[in-house]
């Protein structure tokens, strides 16, 4: 339909904006990426180490060093194949400019998925989800400083009813953060206590409503009939809202976290992706699996267990911290 050449120019609104430098979003994005960028780049240069020209041997390690990275067989495959076109017999291997090139072509890859944007300080919705243990509420609690700090006022709602520790350990946040949770007992309706928190967003002014929901749940028609129900109440009682669903996925797990994702967009609408655990040992070419393979976008990356531990996620810059 489109024969126009991909542009690597990035729309306005995914610009990597000042604020976000100054913040120290480099730091803690390259202190995230440091495990994958090292390995990736001493590999990379152990393989054209002593070569002369791009081979086709250098492009096969190349492409293992990619695969190794979490990115992807189907993408590593394409990245290699325009390495190769791009490649002219006899040219003198330069390692920056062939890193460079993946660079763009990564970053490519990861601007094909669709971005949805939350426009606006309209109340907006967003429903946490993901399996258990992937970093659900650390990831909510993150959110909540980052929202708060530019000037929303948030409200949590407590809908993982499952163990009441889950509701503590979200209330132990909200105290942290000065932000407001609205919970019910262990056990309640999880769609009951998200009716409760969207009266009482209302009645306070709240903007911004992040609600927790259960990892544990013991089969997909559980799963589908609890997330079905809340977004049936979110519909009704929090009509013309903006409301989105982010999939958090342990970054650590490589294609476990994208089954996993199959699995949830099997039986809900799931907007985008909130990778975390990108800290430690995450291989980072995780992100282009998940544009690539899942066609979901991936807007915040958790690099650590701390509040502020989150960066939003740009693309051009993710793709050249993890290889430039
Ligand atoms: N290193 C690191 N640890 C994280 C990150 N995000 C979460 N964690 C840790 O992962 C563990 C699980 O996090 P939770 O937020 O409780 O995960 P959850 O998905 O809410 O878990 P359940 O409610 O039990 O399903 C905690 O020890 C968190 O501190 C991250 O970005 N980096
Ligand atoms: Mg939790």
């Amino acid at each position: 339909m489109d024969s126009q050449p991909p542009s690597i120019e990035l729309a306005p609104e995914l610009e990597f904006p000042a604020e976000e430098r100054e913040k120290g979003f480099w730091k803690k994005l390259k202190r995230g990426l440091r495990m994958t960028h090292t390995e990736m780049i001493e590999k990379i240069s152990a393989a054209v180490e002593g070569r002369k020209t791009v081979d086709e041997e250098t492009l096969e390690f190349l492409e293992e060093i990619l695969i190794s990275s979490d990115i992807g067989v189907e993408a590593a495959l394409e990245l290699v194949d325009t390495l190769r076109r791009d490649t002219r017999p006899q040219e003198a291997v330069d390692v920056l400019k062939l890193r460079e090139r993946l660079v763009d072509e990564v970053a490519l890859m990861l601007l094909d998925a669709p971005r949805p944007v939350v426009a606006g300080d309209g109340p907006t919705v967003t429903l946490v989800v993901g399996v258990n243990g992937v970093g659900k509420t650390t990831s909510i609690a993150k959110l909540a400083f980052r929202e708060r700090e530019r000037g929303a006022k948030v409200l949590l709602a407590a809908a993982d009813t499952f163990r009441a520790a889950a509701i503590e350990q979200l209330q132990k946040w909200g105290g942290r953060l000065g932000v407001d949770v609205v919970a019910q007992g262990q056990g309640a309706d999880p769609a009951a206590v998200v009716f409760d928190a969207i009266q009482a967003a209302r009645a306070r002014g709240s903007n911004r409503i992040f609600v927790d929901t259960a990892g544990r749940l013991h089969n997909k028609d559980n799963l589908m009939n609890e997330l079905a129900k809340i977004d049936r109440v979110i519909e009704r009682e929090a009509a013309g809202w903006q409301r989105r669903t982010l999939l958090v996925l342990d970054a650590t797990t490589g294609q476990n976290a994208l089954s996993q994702a199959q699995g949830f967009a099997d039986v809900a609408r799931v907007d985008a992706v909130l990778l975390a655990k990108l800290d430690g040992t995450a291989k980072g070419g995780m992100a282009v699996a998940v544009a690539r393979e899942l066609r979901l976008p991936v807007l915040y990356l958790g690099v650590g267990e701390g509040m502020e531990d989150l960066v939003e996620f740009h693309p051009r810059e993710f793709a050249s911290a993890l290889l430039g």
